[in-house]
């Protein structure tokens, strides 16, 4: 299992829904980590992210991030193409370098 990081930023000045993300070939979901009080991370699996007009949101440790199964069969790939389902009928493209 491998987490994906990034940044989106909705240059619009109307509000866009990340509804999720698509890899070819991997099982992908979208998450959300938090600590609870007595310090224990966890993560939820989370759908249709609302972004607003000229905000951005970022991908990071212990916070957003793409959960991604399946990546074995790309250790001889160095980047693993995926796209972002937007508002229910954009695509994407987004590009993971492998790290
Ligand atoms: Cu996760």
């Amino acid at each position: 299992m491998s987490a994906g990081y990034f940044r989106l930023v909705n240059h619009s000045s109307n509000s866009v829904v990340l509804n999720t993300m698509i890899c070819k070939g991997l099982d992908v979901s979208l998450h959300a980590s938090s600590v609870s009080r007595d310090g224990v991370m966890t993560m939820k699996s989370v759908q249709n992210i609302l972004i607003e007009g000229g905000s951005a949101l970022t991908f990071k440790p212990g916070s957003y991030h793409a959960m991604i199964v399946g990546l074995d069969e790309f250790v001889r790939t160095d980047k693993v193409q995926c796209s972002l389902v937007i508002n229910d009928t954009q695509s994407l493209p987004v590009v993971f370098e492998l790290k």
